[in-house]
């Protein structure tokens, strides 16, 4: 089933006609016929041959309609202790405010991660793509600004690109811009919940290819456990039988660093949060008051989580969606958690969720980690039967690249 229809299918491309969301893009000479010409094993031979941009990147509107907004956030508030959905935080200004985390001292995820992947981006695509044919496309979720699949789209070469994100503000312009950068490989932009999406939408692109994933910037960690589990099945679903996913995971770390990470001095974290008060108060008709809450990051070590949460100064009442809601001196919203995963903590969740944990790679301090996973059964589902695992023939059942 396809997931529920916006309220409002804006196709955010503004030189172009809109269309149906769900309209499949024609590409002049046919979207087909461009990606025949990267058909073959990766590397192809001769390697492949640069196509001209044939349109501008694609993008299909699928955000959650206002309704569904409304539901969620009264879920969130009914629960103890309050809790909203993490994507909540990702609205125009929220998305510009958590690049601007990643630009901070104490946040060093974003550029250890970066790093890593400029770094071994032609090892990873190997990794990824070995043994699988016809060329892949590759899906993005959570993709953000694209900023991180660079490296391996040019490693890659996949037959398509396709990125999922909540925020349609920073999805339009980044695919465009990424499209410019990569001509040879066409670009689709879906504005989603993808927690949320039961199928990828039929199109042209999607259709008789095998798919790998790409997950990074441990965003898995904003969901607690049996979230994180669901949602990994979910991508095996998505993906389909036989493919792989790259994700990219935080691990624990001193207490002390991972707070000041998520609180850090100049108060970009802070304002991040603060942000999800006046978004729910444009959206759903609040009377938040900013100054009467505290922002706290804190490391709750029996979860191996930070919870980030806007902490009430006082005893208030407060109107969201029509309904009062009190909060009591010191009460909680909390706004995200961030759990983080040990290598091991990690393989046992993945395989808890249909994939196999085969490789891995780290940054020199071992903060954090790119997994390379396989769905479980591949062997038994892949045409042909071969193994996708078959050439790593390490004992370990995952391992630390040099
Ligand atoms: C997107 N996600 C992985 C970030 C994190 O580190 O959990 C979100 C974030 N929130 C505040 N700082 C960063």
């Amino acid at each position: 089933m396809l997931p529920r229809p916006p309220a409002d299918r804006t196709v955010a491309e503004p030189s172009r006609p809109p269309k149906p969301a769900l309209e499949p893009t024609e590409r002049s000479g046919s979207g087909t016929a461009a990606l025949k010409a990267n058909d073959g094993a990766y590397p192809p031979a001769g390697g492949v041959a640069a196509l001209p941009a044939l349109q501008p990147a694609e993008l299909l509107d699928l955000h959650p309609a206002p309704s569904d907004l409304e539901r969620l956030v009264l879920e969130g508030m009914a629960r103890k202790p309050r809790q909203l959905p993490a994507w909540l935080l990702y609205d125009a200004e929220g998305s510009r405010l958590f690049e601007a985390i990643g630009q901070q001292p104490e946040y060093g995820l974003t550029r250890q991660e970066t790093a890593l992947l400029r770094e071994r981006a032609p090892e990873l695509a190997r990794s990824l793509a070995e043994g699988i044919t016809p060329t892949p496309v590759l899906v993005e979720f959570g993709a953000g600004n694209l900023s991180k699949v660079g490296p391996l789209l040019e490693a890659l070469q996949p037959a398509a690109y396709v990125a999922l994100d909540i925020s349609l503000d920073q999805l339009g312009p980044s695919c465009r811009a990424l499209q410019e950068r990569h001509p040879a490989v066409p670009v689709l932009g879906i504005c989603c919940d993808y927690a949320d999406l039961d199928q990828l939408p039929p199109h042209p692109l999607l259709e008789g290819r095998p798919r790998l994933g790409f997950y990074p910037g441990s965003s898995l960690g904003n969901f607690d456990l049996p979230q994180a589990r669901a949602l990994l099945s979910r991508f095996a679903r998505l993906l389909g039988p036989g493919s792989r996913l790259l994700i990219g995971i935080d691990q624990p770390k001193a207490p002390e660093r991972l707070e000041a990470a998520y609180n850090d001095a100049a108060g970009v974290s802070a304002a991040f949060a603060f942000n999800l008060l006046r978004r729910l108060n444009r959206e759903l008709a609040g009377d938040f008051d900013p100054a009467a809450f505290t922002y706290r990051a804190r490391w709750e070590a029996a979860a191996n989580r930070i919870a980030m949460a806007l902490v009430s100064c006082h005893s208030q009442t407060v109107t969201l969606a029509g309904r009062r809601w009190s909060f009591a001196a010191g009460e909680p919203l909390i706004t995200e958690y961030s759990a983080k995963y040990t290598p091991e903590s990690f393989q046992a969740l993945s395989a808890a969720s249909g994939w196999r944990a085969i490789r891995r790679w780290c940054d020199g301090a071992d903060d954090l980690s790119l997994h390379l996973l396989a769905q479980a059964d591949s062997e038994t589902s892949r045409a042909g039967g071969e193994t996708p695992t078959q050439h790593h023939a390490d004992p370990t059942p995952m391992r630390n690249a040099p």
